[in-house]
């Protein structure tokens, strides 16, 4: 797990200081990237989430190793959103993520922030501090969705 974190922390430093297009071949690479990566944060965040809704035993040490893998995904989908990939279907990004950009960039960094207090909170093995911090962070996930991807 330290090897994974650390060669994706290491990635994720290298991508974000490449301008995001100038990363993909394509635009279909950068949606294909960043839906992979959105997948990969749902089923560790979802883990979380049976847990704290009591679908599956409280587990600290499980808790805290979805929420660190959560914390480095959250970095990586941002790259992926360059300009003409926005659409109409359900789940696309809506075109003003890109008139509204700082405001997007802002939500995205309120949930990065709240997904690292999740991964703090599942080190505390409190159930308690699980479920608030979790709440914190779908929070968080729910705004950006309303705002800026298709229902
Ligand atoms: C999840 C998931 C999301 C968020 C969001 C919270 O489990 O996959 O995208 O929570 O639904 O509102």
């Amino acid at each position: 797990m330290k090897s994974l974190l650390a060669i994706t922390a290491a990635v994720a430093g290298l991508l974000s200081s490449l301008p995001a297009a100038a990363q993909f071949q394509k635009p279909e690479d950068a949606v294909k990237y960043r839906k992979a990566a959105y997948t990969v944060m749902a089923t560790h965040f979802g883990r979380i989430g049976a847990m704290v809704q009591g679908r599956v035993p409280f587990d600290g040490a499980a808790a805290a190793a979805n929420a660190d893998i959560v914390v480095e995904m959250s970095k990586l989908p941002f790259a992926g959103f360059v300009e003409g990939t926005s659409g109409t279907e359900k789940g696309s990004p809506k075109p003003n993520i890109w008139t509204e950009r700082a405001k997007f960039d802002e939500a995205a960094k309120k949930m990065q922030d709240e997904v690292f207090k999740l991964a703090a909170a599942a080190k505390t093995n409190n159930p308690d501090n699980l479920k608030a911090a979790f709440q914190g962070a779908a929070g968080a996930c729910k705004a950006c969705h309303d705002n800026f991807r298709n229902p």
